[in-house]
């Protein structure tokens, strides 16, 4: 298993225009990115702080992930997504130790990089993605 960073925090906002000037305006931070993830059924916007990124996500089907979370729990820290090197390799380790996967096989995510999601109800309640990047 050979998690490096945290690649990611991902986090519901009802809208990410009325987001992001807390992000750029309060936080200094720069948006550098806006990117829909039809499959997903979210657009999203970037943040970057040092190796890590913030991930805004705003729904765009109240059926969605990211709408059924903010329907139940509101705007607030959706994911946590940890950068590994060997997705595949990982995501089978993981369900060997018993972990219930909700992707058994990665998918195409945002910014090109490869994605799985682990359930939070066997994780300690939080969603947590695992991410590869093809490129490297
Ligand atoms: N963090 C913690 N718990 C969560 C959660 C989250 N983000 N989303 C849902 N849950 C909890 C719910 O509160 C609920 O708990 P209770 O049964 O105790 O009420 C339980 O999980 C089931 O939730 P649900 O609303 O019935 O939703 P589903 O079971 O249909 O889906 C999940 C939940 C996690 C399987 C689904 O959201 C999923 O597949 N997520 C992965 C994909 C995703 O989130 N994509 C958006 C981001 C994409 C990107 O980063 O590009």
């Amino acid at each position: 298993m050979n998690l490096t960073h945290i690649e990611h925090l991902g986090i519901a906002v009802k809208s990410i225009e009325a987001a992001i000037p807390y992000y750029e305006n309060v936080l200094g931070l720069k948006c550098y990115a806006i990117e829909e993830v039809p499959e997903q059924k979210v657009k999203t916007a970037f943040f970057k702080i040092g190796q890590t990124k913030i991930e805004l996500l705003e729904s765009t089907d109240p059926e969605g992930p990211v709408g059924k979370f903010i329907e139940k729990k509101g705007e607030g820290v959706h994911h946590v997504a940890f950068a590994v090197e060997g997705l595949q390799e990982t995501l089978n380790l993981v369900a060997e130790k018993g972990v219930n996967l909700i992707d058994k096989q990665p998918r195409k995510g945002a910014e090109g990089l490869n994605i799985a999601f682990l359930h939070p109800k066997s994780t300690f309640g939080v969603l947590t993605e695992l991410c590869e990047d093809p490129k490297k």
